[in-house]
């Protein structure tokens, strides 16, 4: 298993040129320490009070107008200017009504808690971002997609393998995921699984409309990806890591 090198920020929000090596090598950079606890914490408040606020019955109005796919599709696809919760597969009945507590049953929130949610808003638009982002060399960085992923116990799909520009596509390929531990994260509460280097080969899949509805369409030549080599990042709260779209 290959090591991924772990970099820390200066009190001046600087990296070590090392780091900018180990991103263009790696297509991946993990910062140790990047995100204060407090502001962690002050984050995850946030988000509960927003769970608290959720009530669960706007989306089962959206699930009894339309069949359950064409309900689904269309939540997700109008979610990108509003504050959403999506849910973990088979806790809706056929009507849309929760089977279980709303606190354990979100997958996850988004996509625009960094432009309507202050808590998000600062944490999202923070100077030290756009110090990293200066680093990496960014010319015009946008803010475009916000998600709270929660790890719920006992329950939840699998995160299949997937490169984060075959659902945020832009020409040319610029998508930059910022991933941040908001608690520790390890192999027995869902850290993620990275593939170094695999950025290099270009993207495999793009997800777009067919049909009216959304589909994943092969990109082509491309080879699998090279899963001998994956590897778990477990880290402390606080951990930034900056994924390559590819
Ligand atoms: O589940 C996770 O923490 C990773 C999610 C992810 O890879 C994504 O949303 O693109």
């Amino acid at each position: 298993m290959s090591r991924v090198p772990r970099f820390r920020i200066s009190e001046d929000s600087a990296l070590p040129g090392a780091a900018l090596e180990a991103w263009r090598r790696d297509g991946l950079l993990v910062i140790e320490g990047f995100v204060p606890p407090g502001d962690c914490d002050a984050l995850r408040q946030s988000a509960d009070q927003l769970v608290d606020a959720f009530d669960p019955s706007e989306v089962a109005t959206v699930f009894s107008t339309h069949s359950h796919e064409h309900a689904a599709s269309e939540y997700f696809e109008t979610s990108g200017d509003k504050v959403r919760f999506f849910f973990e597969e088979n806790v809706l009945d056929d009507r849309g009504l929760l089977t279980r507590p709303k606190a354990v049953s979100i997958n996850k929130m988004g996509h625009a808690m960094h432009d309507l949610v202050p808590a998000f808003q600062e944490f999202s638009y923070h100077p030290r971002l756009v110090a990293l982002a200066e680093f990496l060399g960014f010319d015009d960085a946008l803010v475009i997609q916000s998600m709270l992923i929660f790890k719920q116990p006992g329950i939840g799909g699998e995160v299949t393998w997937h490169q984060d520009g075959t659902f945020l596509l832009t020409e040319p390929q610029s998508v930059t995921g910022f991933w941040f531990a908001l608690e520790d994260a390890d192999l027995s509460n869902g850290c993620l699984w990275v593939l170094p280097g695999e950025h290099h080969k270009g993207l495999r899949q793009r997800f777009r409309r067919v049909g009216g509805m959304l589909q994943i369409e092969d990109l082509g030549a491309a080879e699998p990806f090279d899963l001998r080599r994956k590897v778990p990042l477990e880290v402390p709260q606080g951990t930034l890591v900056v994924l390559h779209g590819r």
